[in-house]
């Protein structure tokens, strides 16, 4: 796993995106950045036992290197369903392409192909969808842009299908908010970050990922027609969300 040096070079100025240096350190960036990320593909994973049906499409949008995709496949081993895996950025799809063609010709066990696309989420054609993952990427939309893409997700999904929505989030309570912003902070210190680091990319963040809190998703979910949803991790100020269609 190559090692997250990014904002040891750059200096937070320019606004993040997901070009090809970060392709290149993603897997590392994610793992000492976001607590919770791999309890939430471990998740995905069991969640697609449960939930993936056969003849049914599952949707992985902004998947980035393919994670949550291959984590689906693996959980729904036995089942025949189609796995899309989208994102917009091309860096990280030319990575996902390999990563996944890789994955699918070693683990032979699974019937469910994915199929990898570089495309924007809010121009994907949902349908005959049993399982939809957002993990950390709705918090990359405009406002009007998670609204819409929240209801489409809703009219795709099949009866009993699933959604897993992802987030980084803040805290209704502003001492709250500044405790946890903290101890992330802490942990990404812990993982090897230094204060100038943490600091740079969080400039860079600023504007791009834009956090809501956990009552406006619960209130987007709701008003897209969903009516069982869960909080089923937090770690500080992370989130993962379920939510099934009935
Ligand atoms: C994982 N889910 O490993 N359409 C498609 N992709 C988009 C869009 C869009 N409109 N906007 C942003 N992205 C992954 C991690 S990362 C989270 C997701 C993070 C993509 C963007 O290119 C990036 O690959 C991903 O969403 C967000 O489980 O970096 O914090």
């Amino acid at each position: 796993m190559t090692e997250d040096q990014l904002f040891k070079q750059r200096d937070g100025s320019e606004p993040f995106r997901f070009d090809a240096s970060v392709a290149a350190v993603f897997p590392d960036m994610l793992r000492r950045s976001i607590p919770g990320y791999a309890a939430s593909i471990e998740a995905i994973g069991s969640l697609a036992a449960r939930f993936v049906e056969d003849g049914t499409r599952c949707y992985d949008l902004g998947c980035s290197l393919g994670a949550a995709s291959i984590a689906m496949r693996q959980g729904a081993a036995g089942k025949r369903a189609e796995i899309v895996a989208v994102d917009n950025s091309p860096a990280m799809i030319e990575r996902c392409e390999a990563i996944v063609a890789d994955e699918m010709s070693r683990d032979s066990v699974s019937q469910s192909d994915i199929r990898v696309v570089l495309g924007d989420a809010l121009q994907t054609e949902i349908q005959n969808a049993s399982m939809v993952v957002l993990n950390y990427t709705l918090q990359f939309l405009s406002e009007d842009q998670r609204d819409s893409l929240i209801k489409r997700i809703f009219e795709g999904l099949n009866r009993n299908g699933l959604l897993l929505l992802s987030e980084k989030v803040i805290d209704e309570n502003p001492a709250m908010e500044t405790l946890l912003i903290d101890l992330h902070h802490e942990h990404k210190r812990r993982n090897h970050y230094s204060e100038m680091e943490i600091s740079r990319k969080r400039s860079a963040l600023e504007n791009v990922l834009v956090p809501e809190k956990v009552s406006d998703h619960r209130t987007r979910l709701e008003a897209a027609g969903f009516v069982d949803i869960a909080v089923w991790l937090r770690y500080f100020n992370f989130v993962s969300i379920i939510a099934i269609k009935r």
